[in-house]
């Protein structure tokens, strides 16, 4: 049977809504608004991972403003935190920007484990849907698995893989991908790199030889540059996504395994610090489980 992108959305995020709405539902929207009723809003916020300092300045918000409007009941102040929640997040909706030439591309960071193949997979497998000609670049080279990975993932969604043999030089493999995907006019370069290196000095380096060669070969383009952040781990990821944003320009963040916890609310703290788009998210470890980040879609599916 075929879900609908919304219905995905929804099962997605079963496990945090869960969290959402049952607490809300216990909470009891129809009892006045008072001091103990704010209190119990603030635990669900904190349970669904939203954070210490996102919690407060929301809770700040809802006094200062049900009072404001008058608000009678907690129906009221369920709406309120809804439009506050939107609010947060539509700042932090993304897309990508692949630039006036062909090939745009798009590189992948995060660390081992948080999603990047999958998610190069699922990309290229929509983009293909759209016609479009793809490129795998296999830059994790750590390990022969990884490449074999990716190669299913190409086979599965109809792109083309770039590959060098395990151990070899990552900006080797991209230097081969962007340039014969240039020679042949294909649209897109999706780079899966390793999320798996000793120091962040090598971290750095890796990250800017790989930039350069980009560079090099494309000069007029962006180099759409996404982190990719498990969302099962809930807000523990910002510290890490910090790292990522010293090492490099992160101009895009997708949030997976949304569907796999109940710490979806972390979006909203990893949206106020990190200050980067969110471009897409993983609801699910199927081929279709990726969806633009949706700020009003995301915040329905919370609440229904
Ligand atoms: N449930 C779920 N699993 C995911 C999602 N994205 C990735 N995964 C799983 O997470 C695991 C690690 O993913 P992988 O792409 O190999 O991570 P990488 O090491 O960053 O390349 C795999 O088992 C994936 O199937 C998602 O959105 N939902
Ligand atoms: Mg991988």
């Amino acid at each position: 049977m075929f879900k609908s992108m919304l219905d995905r959305l929804k099962t997605g995020l079963e496990k945090t809504k869960k969290q959402f709405v049952e607490s809300f539902n216990s909470i009891s929207f129809g009892r006045k608004i008072d001091e103990e009723l704010f209190e119990d809003i603030e635990m669900v916020l904190l349970k669904a991972d939203v954070g210490l300092q996102a919690t407060e300045e929301i809770l700040d918000f809802l006094r200062k403003e049900s009072k404001r409007r008058k608000l009678k009941d907690g129906q009221q102040l369920k709406e309120l935190l809804k439009e506050k929640l939107y609010e947060i997040l539509k700042n932090c909706e993304g897309r990508l920007n692949l630039g006036d030439e062909k090939p745009a591309v798009i590189l992948f960071l995060g660390i081992n484990g948080s999603g990047k193949t999958t998610t190069v997979g699922k990309l290229a497998y929509q983009f293909s849907k759209e016609g479009k000609s793809v490129v795998l670049a296999a830059a994790d080279t750590f390990r022969a698995a990884a490449i074999d990975q990716l190669e299913v993932w190409a086979e599965r969604s109809g792109a083309r893989i770039v590959k060098h043999s395990p151990g070899s030089d990552p900006a080797a493999v991209v230097y081969d991908a962007v340039n014969s995907a240039k020679s042949r006019g294909d649209d897109l370069v999706l780079i899966d790199t390793a999320g798996r290196l000793h120091t962040k000095e090598h971290l750095i380096k890796e990250l800017q030889k790989i930039k350069r060669t980009i560079q090099k070969l494309m000069p007029n383009q962006p180099v759409e540059t996404i982190l990719v952040l498990d969302g099962t781990i809930g807000q523990n990821s910002i510290n890490q996504a910090k790292v990522f944003k010293q090492a490099t320009d992160v101009t895009g963040i997708v949030i997976t395994k949304l569907d796999g916890t109940a710490k979806g609310g972390a979006i909203i703290p990893i949206c106020k610090e990190l200050k980067i788009p969110i471009k897409f998210i993983g609801v699910g470890e199927g081929i279709e489980d990726l969806q633009p980040f949706d700020a009003k879609a995301f915040v329905n599916a919370l609440f229904d």
